[in-house]
């Protein structure tokens, strides 16, 4: 067209996003015009000089990630992922022919099941490397791929075949370095000295309120300085060649991650909008549209315009690249896996979020033990014989593996840093664990990460995206009630068990004794697209009888008849999970020491639960026995929906206190006679629907 002759390709191409990213906001009415204006120039030099991706093979293991943490600034990647024509992979992982975003989605932005909704959704447009909206969780992530790069190329790569070494590009704005996630990412990364690692920060100086020194002052450069990351700074993002050399010096560097700084003017090229915070989160209209379109020398009234040319230079661009670096690599790997088939296989396994066929060879038993042991010593013994046969298993905790159990111990087991080791060490990092863990998942590592139940607060906004996409990351949290003890209130969970059941798509499973936690790992590791919290006690538990009472395998539909009268047509239902479990036994027996048929049904995982069929759930909870009673240290929300509206729930309302667990549990009423009277109470004032009450005699 005859615009090419006016400006370089370069620029034409640069001006395509820009307009695209203006085109589709307005049409929406609704989305974030500035920053891919303004950083239209970034994405073009990365894509189409710098990653190794080829379009046409948009999931291929070994490409550089690009992930866009400033997640508003959604049309900048929809629009640069139409330029590639980045190829749509389906759920088989075989790319065809269409478009990941064709110039229809993108006129389809933010409408009801477009390929390009309001913010990069991972599981719903190919290309997305993760799902970000929320500030500084992209960049979390991107550590994550890193840290899942180093493990991999440590254990895969072999002299001569380097299978594994793609890097991790993540673009980030004054948001997302606001965000204290990315600040403790940051401090792990440089720490890690993870320099396959580089971020470009959109150094615009302006958020939603106005201009960032209303409340963002520091020295960015400094304080990177300080976590041992190299920085570098481009002072105009239309510098294509600044912004190339120092994406080289990146390439160059190998002892530390890379901090990109570039200055840049939010809607760059509308006169009446550039630099200002209303070009952050609203159209621009159509006057400003073609003003801005004027000053790119682009035709002021055509919409959606993506001259042929451009398609052509990023064809030979990123295009020809890509599809160069994926055809050596593909060579590569199959001459690997000539000579080292098994780890071929390992990565394809891996890859795909198959186990290895040994993966549950060693799974211990537990015998019956009325003393017990706590679920986090039991999950330790059980995390380690997995462990030992599944290599990409790998995780750490956040500064409490001593207390969490999750140190690999067997030989072999190694340290993450020390090459391809298993045991990382997150640090006192909750939050940026979380994200990291979704980011390893997201590179195909199976990732765990431990700690206090209490403080899963400071991880949840990483187990909500982790759910959203599908993500298989597996968290273990001890110390799960009052019952810890001593540390008391602020270390006590209460609402944390509801709360993180209200998560959709995530596995919460609390077992009740050692077995259930042999079967809790044995459902964890066979979940591929949910992630999954396993919640553990502190203190002792006992281990069932197994030979008394119902096997622990039951665990895997989420609640089972644990204990029951011997014609199965019980008066009252006693619920619980983990720890409450052998307290309701010992009710139950009790109980039937006087006569009362019960019935113990242990409910570990209300998610489980949930999955199964109606006639499944009518025969662990008969509908028509409505005498019930749930017992669990916890919140009492949420019960209801088990108990009914008449039934009794045992839990703690209030906070918890500080003092030995035993006299904790006397305190707040997690006894014996306190479940045995509720129940009895239950049974004098909930009308069981054809309550038959048995002959004491015909009982065994
Ligand atoms: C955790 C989180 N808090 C708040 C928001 C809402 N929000 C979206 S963009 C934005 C301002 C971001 O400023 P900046 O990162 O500088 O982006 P720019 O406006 O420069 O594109 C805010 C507060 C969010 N998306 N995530
Ligand atoms: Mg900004």
């Amino acid at each position: 067209m005859a615009m090419s002759g006016q400006q370089s390709i370069e620029q034409l191409s640069i001006n395509t996003i820009r307009t695209l990213a203006m085109d589709a906001v307005q049409a929406a009415n609704s989305g974030h015009p500035g920053t891919p204006m303004a950083l239209a120039p970034v994405a073009y030099c990365l894509w189409n000089r710098f990653l190794r991706f080829d379009p046409a093979d948009p999931t291929w293991l070994n490409r550089d990630r690009f992930v866009l943490s400033v997640g508003h600034a959604s049309m900048l990647l929809y629009a640069i992922l139409h330029l590639c024509e980045v190829r749509e992979v389906g759920e088989g992982h075989e790319p065809g022919q269409d478009l990941a975003v064709s110039l229809d989605d993108m006129k389809r932005f933010r409408q009801l099941d477009s390929k390009c909704p309001g913010h990069p959704e991972q599981h719903c447009t190919t290309g997305v490397e993760t799902t970000t909206g929320p500030l500084g969780q992209g960049l979390a992530n991107s550590v994550g791929m890193a840290v899942a790069q180093r493990w991999m190329a440590g254990y895969f790569n072999r002299p001569g075949f380097d299978v594994i070494d793609f890097d991790v590009f993540s673009l980030c704005g004054d948001g997302c370095l606001m965000e204290g996630v990315s600040s403790e990412a940051a401090s792990l990364a440089g720490h890690l000295k993870l320099s396959n690692l580089c971020w470009v920060y959109d150094n615009n100086r302006i958020t939603i309120e106005g201009k960032t020194d209303l409340a963002f002052s520091e020295d960015v450069a400094a304080r990177f300085r300080a976590y041992g990351w190299k920085v570098s700074h481009v002072a105009d993002a239309n510098d294509l060649n600044a912004l190339a050399q120092a994406l080289e010096s990146f390439k160059n560097e190998t002892q530390a991650p890379s901090l990109i700084i570039v200055d840049s003017h939010i809607a760059f090229g509308a006169p009446n909008k550039q630099d200002t915070h209303g070009a952050h989160g609203e159209p621009l209209g159509e006057d400003e549209i073609r003003l801005a379109k004027k000053n790119y020398g682009w035709p002021e009234d055509k919409k959606f315009l993506v001259p042929e040319e451009v398609l052509g230079h990023f064809r030979s661009g990123i295009g020809t690249r890509g599809q160069a670096a994926r055809d050596a690599w593909t060579t590569m790997f199959h001459a690997y896996g000539e000579q080292y088939p098994e780890l071929a296989d390992q990565l394809s396994n891996m890859e795909s979020r198959q186990l290895p066929e040994s993966w549950d060879q060693d799974l211990p038993e537990f015998p019956a033990d009325p003393k017990g042991v706590a679920t986090r010593a039991s999950s330790g013994k059980v995390l380690n014989a997995i462990a030992k046969e599944v290599p990409w298993l790998i995780g750490g905790s956040a500064d409490l593996a001593p207390s969490t159990k999750t140190l690999l111990t067997f030989e072999g087991a190694g340290e993450f840093h020390a090459g391809a080791g298993r045991n990382m060490h997150f640090g006192v990092r909750e939050h940026a664990m979380g994200s990291i863990l979704s980011g390893m998942a997201l590179s195909s590592v199976r990732p765990y990460g431990a700690g206090f139940l209490i403080f899963s607060d400071y991880g949840r906004p990483a187990f909500r995206l982790a759910a959203m996409m599908n993500l298989p990351v597996i968290y273990v949290f001890t110390h799960d009630s009052i019952s810890l003890g001593e540390d008391g209130p602020t270390h006590q969970p209460i609402e944390h068990l509801a709360s993180l059941r209200a998560i959709p798509n995530l596995v919460l499973i609390r077992p009740g004794d050692a077995n259930e936690v042999v079967e809790a790992w044995r459902v964890i590791m066979q979940l591929q697209r949910q992630p999954a919290i396993l919640v553990l006690t502190r203190q002792a538990v006992p281990t069932l009888d197994r030979t008394r009472f119902a096997p622990a395998s039951g665990l895997a539909k989420g609640a089972y008849v644990l204990a029951d009268v011997e014609n199965g047509k019980p008066e009252v239902l006693l619920l619980a999970s983990g720890s409450e479990v052998s307290l309701c036994v010992q009710a139950y027996e009790e109980l039937k020491s006087q006569g009362i048929h019960a019935r113990v049904v242990s409910m570990p995982s209300w998610a489980l639960f949930e999955q199964q069929s109606q006639e499944y759930r009518d025969s662990v909870l008969p509908p028509e026995v409505t005498a019930r009673v749930s017992c669990e240290q916890a919140t009492t929300f949420g019960w209801s929906k088990y108990v009914g509206s008449n039934g009794t729930s045992l839990g703690i309302d209030t906070y918890g206190a500080s003092a030995p667990y035993k006299v904790l549990l006397e305190h707040f009423g997690f006894t014996v006679d306190r479940v045995v009277a509720a129940a009895k109470q239950q049974l004098t004032t909930s009308v069981n629907v054809e309550h038959e009450r048995e002959q004491p005699g015909t009982l065994a």
